[in-house]
């Protein structure tokens, strides 16, 4: 497998820590050690996430083109468009964003808080449209790139998650391997990885990367979309695609492609009462924000296979932490209380 034929633009601090999460883990019993893998602090570009690594494997290209705006897509609350937004402003290029209505929820400044006003405050072109969650590619982003084009620009193309781009998996597969260099200095490996899935290229990036060590089924993705069939579909062949781009040197199966269902409703970006608790309990044992549509959903259902016992005692496992606790402002009415 070749990663490093790939040209990487540095746009994160380097390898992000690995911190054991010793209260949490003690507050579920102390059987399994739980680990968080801090991709929510990875750059000072905007708070950083799992965009900003992905983002440094697509920049070169952009750069090669001689794009002079990125223009990308998610909903009000995306994460994935206030990344671009920071690496935008960071290069000195303009930025598009469209922003679907992906969440049925308005908290009186839903569309003004948050990841959006971020995006607003770094400079960014920010595309209000009314239509509802898709993780495919969509006619508005389209729309948004003629814009683009029309007015004389040059738009480079990022859609939602980097996760329909050609090398939109390749990040993660970085994070594989920096995981097992961190594995290295400490001394055992993680039994298992539990990361939030959505459009698909942080778990496929992770599937290919430990598919390298024989670790693929390991990664136990976490559906957050409420829309698992297209979640997994999407996952499997950006995995495939990925696959076959740095070299793996075997298919990926059905097999490598573990998404627990469990977690994602009601629907996307709206929390169940078992988001909120995993949210709270999170923040109160180890000061750790997690939010209510991608990385509360992934905390819930790591707790929760805890507490059914379905980590063998003993077992470690490494929550992979992607950002997202910009948009907790947007939710402002839910923790009204706390
Ligand atoms: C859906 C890509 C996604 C975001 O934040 O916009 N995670």
């Amino acid at each position: 497998m070749n990663l490093k034929r790939f040209p990487r633009y540095p746009l994160t601090f380097g390898p992000t820590p690995i911190q054991p999460l010793k209260r949490l883990s003690a507050h579920l019993g102390g059987n399994v050690e739980l680990y968080a893998k801090r991709e929510d602090c990875n750059s000072g570009l905007a708070f950083g996430g799992n965009k900003t690594r992905k983002l440094e494997y697509l920049i070169p290209e952009a750069l090669a083109q001689g794009a002079d705006t990125l223009v990308s897509i998610g909903g009000i609350q995306s994460n994935q468009t206030r990344q671009v937004a920071a690496v935008a402003a960071h290069l000195g290029m303009k930025c598009v964003l469209v922003q679907e209505n992906w969440v049925n929820y308005s908290d009186a400044v839903y569309d003004r808080v948050g990841n959006i006003e971020l995006s607003r405050i770094l400079g960014a072109d920010v595309r209000l449209v009314p239509d509802g969650f898709d993780i495919g590619i969509r006619k508005s982003w389209e729309d948004a790139l003629d814009s683009v084009r029309a007015a004389g620009g040059k738009p480079y193309a990022i859609p939602a998650g980097c996760s329909e781009h050609p090398l939109g998996g390749l990040g993660f597969v970085g994070f594989a391997e920096e995981v097992r260099e961190q594995e290295a200095a400490l001394g055992f490996k993680f039994d298992y990885i539990v990361v939030c899935s959505v459009t698909g290229s942080t778990q496929a990036g992770m599937i290919v990367g430990f598919a390298a060590d024989g670790r693929a089924e390991r990664v136990i993705g976490i559906d957050a979309s409420a829309k698992p069939d297209a979640t997994r579909a999407q996952i499997t062949r950006i995995a495939e695609n990925t696959a076959e781009l740095v070299g793996l040197g075997r298919p990926i199966s059905a097999d490598d492609v573990v998404l627990d269902t469990r977690y994602g409703g009601p629907e996307y970006g709206l929390p169940s009462e078992g988001t909120l608790e995993a949210i709270r309990l999170c923040a109160r044992t180890e000061g750790m924000l997690t939010d209510p549509v991608y990385e509360g959903k992934s905390m819930h259902g790591m707790i929760d296979k805890v507490r059914r016992g379905e980590f063998p005692p003993g077992s470690r496992v490494l929550y992979a932490h992607l950002g997202g606790a910009p948009a907790l402002s947007a939710y402002s009415f839910i923790f009204r209380d706390g």
